[in-house]
């Protein structure tokens, strides 16, 4: 059904309550490729473990993970939806390539050293790695395009560079894959430090708006929205705060930022930021209700992951096969 199409392949980890970064940067522009390309959309639970996870909450949140996807938009019928350790296949290449990435190239990734900061008593070598394995996440699939937000970028670098890397040596053996990143919504910020990018693991509730708070939550957070003690509803330099929200705003609306600094012109900043609190949840409600639907039935997700592991695991061992070849392991003739 899919064999001619280009292949998408993007993924999320379940290592919290998604936010509007994830929404507006990844999983909301996931459904635009459905109609042109094999999608492959996964929830990647290995690399969840990279930090420390309650095992009930992980499970729990693969499931509503797997649910978002759908709410958002994603037919299982029309796009590959599946969990990464259901296809075996992740780790084996994962493994491999290990072995064609260097020490180096892995101390430079910049997510690797934030996240060692924030983790200090628990820095993984799984957490060093991280990076090959999303090579073979990608990589796998004869992956052309991968949908993510900025902070993902050094790591498709470096995915591309990976596979470069093992072409020369043995030949054509992957599709080297291409980044898209959204004009719009790469880069969704904290509300309560606008520099850095909104994470679903900030400790710091007020700083993060999750696809599924209630309304009344959305707008007391972004009423707390950190600004500036100016008075002008305009983006720019030292204006990180207002920005921020009318980045939000214009993602939402579809509206241009010189639109909306025209519509929010003698404004106070606490009206403005009730009405960019206000759009953003009502924009939020249709996801949140079909999620809710989807996740009073288990089986039906179950079903879902089922059949998506399938079809996953069919591609998977057809490069995994390429690849032993390639490198010289032998077959089991018997
Ligand atoms: P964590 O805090 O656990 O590291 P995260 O919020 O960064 O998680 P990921 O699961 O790592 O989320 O990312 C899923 C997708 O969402 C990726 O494509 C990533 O680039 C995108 N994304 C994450 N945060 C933002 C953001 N603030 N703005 C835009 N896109 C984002
Ligand atoms: N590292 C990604 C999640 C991820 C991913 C992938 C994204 C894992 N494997 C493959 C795209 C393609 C992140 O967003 N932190």
């Amino acid at each position: 059904m899919y064999n001619d199409k280009k292949v998408v392949f993007s993924g999320v980890q379940p290592s919290g309550n998604l936010t509007i970064g994830n929404y507006l940067g990844a999983i909301r522009n996931f459904s635009t490729f459905s109609e042109d390309y094999h999608c492959y959309y996964c929830v990647v639970d290995m690399h969840a473990i990279t930090v420390r996870q309650n095992p009930a909450e992980l499970r729990r949140r693969t499931y509503e993970t797997l649910a978002l996807y759908m709410a958002c938009g994603l037919d299982p019928e029309k796009n590959t939806l599946f969990i990464q350790s259901h296809v075996p296949q992740h780790a084996e290449l994962g493994w491999v390539l290990d072995c064609y990435t260097m020490f180096g190239e892995l101390s430079r990734m910049t997510q690797f050293k934030d996240k060692s900061a924030k983790n200090a008593d628990n820095i993984n070598a799984g957490l060093f790695t991280y990076p090959s394995l999303m090579a073979a996440d990608i990589l796998l699939y004869q992956t052309e395009l991968v949908p993510v937000g900025q902070d993902q970028k050094q790591h498709l670098e470096l995915a591309r560079d990976i596979a470069n890397r093992f072409n020369q040596i043995y030949g054509e053996t992957f599709v080297v894959p291409d980044g898209y990143i959204p004009k719009e919504g790469a880069k969704i910020c904290s509300l309560q430090d606008p520099i850095k990018k909104m994470s679903k693991s900030d400790p710091n509730e007020n700083a993060v708006i999750r696809i599924l708070d209630s309304k009344d939550d959305i707008i007391r957070k972004f009423k707390r929205a950190v600004t500036d003690s100016g008075n002008e509803i305009i983006h720019g330099e030292g204006k990180e705060g207002i920005t921020n929200l009318l980045n939000i705003y214009t993602c939402f609306t579809g509206k241009t930022i010189e639109e909306a600094e025209k519509e929010f012109s003698g404004m106070g900043y606490g009206d403005f930021k009730l009405a960019v609190g206000e759009t953003c949840a009502d924009s939020l409600q249709p996801v949140r209700d079909e999620f809710a639907r989807l996740m009073a039935d288990k089986a039906y997700l179950e079903q879902v992951m089922s059949q998506g592991a399938q079809e996953a695991y069919k591609n998977a061992r057809r490069t995994m096969s390429k690849v032993r070849r390639k490198i010289g392991f032998t077959e089991l003739k018997h």
